[in-house]
């Protein structure tokens, strides 16, 4: 496996579990229900991965900047609460990426002399590979294990594999991306896949200035947009299909109540669109529902805690208090 550290072992690689197959399904599931929508897990596409790149760079998006101010400038104020020197530990992230602000955790760690191993899971091997390659170039002494596949498998066979304290990294409001429902049943069953004394870090973007939310998701550069049609896009060339792209306008909502930030292509005619054979019909200015990131207080965050069999025991904020990093342990 090139490309890897020579310390970093990677464990039986699962079944690929986005099969186009599943992706056919998921896509005529949602296009045929009565209120359209398609899975934003599938944006992801090579397009879509440096779509969400530039979209992390551009002025108006700002969960990025925030996150990565919590780990750079406010480090020990987050280890310290993880008992760093009390066990040795695996610091497991789900959805790792290029883990450039794990980065900060990473060398603060080693500097503590702190006995762990880090293990990040994502979906793409290849951006496990990259990550890998960075850090043995840059931190060759932390004992590096990547992962790949879905997070509870991954999860599942770190846990068979290992005894030590458990600490999750779960970062960039990823958990927004769920409905209400399907975050506390994730919260949940990572829970119950947790011993007491784990701990959970959780990166949640904060209610705030309704504008300065809806300006992060219909962003000036039009990035979005593109990042939206782009499924579009992807459709048409995997599952043969004959979206024309001129035809949906993106359409972005923030509901300050709920917290729940959501996007939408809006046919803007009457349409037939042929996915694999499959006549789909819009009418004029029928909503297609995309994508929802969802907000939180602060009350929200430990409420959600509270009902996963978790305690919070600690918070911490980027300057503008816009963006949290929380901190549970699991309950006994
Ligand atoms: C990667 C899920 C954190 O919801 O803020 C960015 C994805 N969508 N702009 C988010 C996204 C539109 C992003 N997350």
């Amino acid at each position: 496996m090139p490309g890897i550290a020579p310390q970093a072992v990677l464990l039986p690689l699962t079944a690929d579990t986005d099969l186009p197959s599943s992706f056919l399904d998921d896509v005529i599931s949602g296009l045929t229900s009565p209120q359209k929508s398609l899975s934003s897990k599938y944006f992801y596409d090579e397009t879509g991965d440096r779509l969400f790149q530039r979209i992390m760079e551009c002025e108006d998006y700002y969960l990025t900047r925030c996150e990565m101010e919590i780990f750079r400038d406010f480090t020990a104020d987050l280890a310290v609460p993880l008992n760093i020197h009390q066990s040795a530990f695996d610091l497991i992230e789900l959805g790792a990426g290029d883990g450039t602000k794990t980065r900060h955790l990473l060398e603060y760690l080693e500097r503590q002399r702190a006995d762990f191993r880090y293990l990040p899971v994502d979906i793409s091997g290849h951006i496990l590979e990259v990550l890998a390659q960075n850090l043995e170039n840059t931190l060759p002494s932390v004992n590096v294990v990547p992962t790949q596949g879905d997070y509870f498998d991954a999860l599942q066979r770190i846990c068979e594999t290992s005894e030590r304290r458990k600490i999750l990294l779960f970062l960039g409001s990823n958990i927004g991306n769920m409905t209400v429902e399907d975050c506390s049943t994730f919260c949940q069953q990572l829970s119950s896949m947790m011993n007491p004394g784990d701990m959970l870090v959780t990166g949640f973007d904060l209610k705030k200035d309704p504008k300065t939310v809806l300006r992060a998701y219909d962003d000036h550069e039009g990035l979005t947009r593109e990042f939206n049609l782009n499924l579009l896009r992807r459709i048409n060339e995997e599952l043969n299909a004959d979206f024309d792209l001129s035809c949906f306008e993106h359409y972005q909502t923030y509901d300050p109540g709920s917290g729940a930030c959501r996007s939408y292509l809006i046919s803007q005619c009457e349409q037939a669109v042929t996915i694999a054979g499959e006549r789909i019909l819009f009418r004029r200015h029928e909503p297609l529902f995309m994508e929802v990131s969802r907000k939180f207080s602060h009350a929200d965050i430990e409420a959600l805690a509270g009902e996963s069999g978790f305690s919070q025991i600690s918070e911490v904020c980027d300057r503008k208090g816009w963006f949290m990093n929380a901190v549970w342990l699991k309950n006994l």
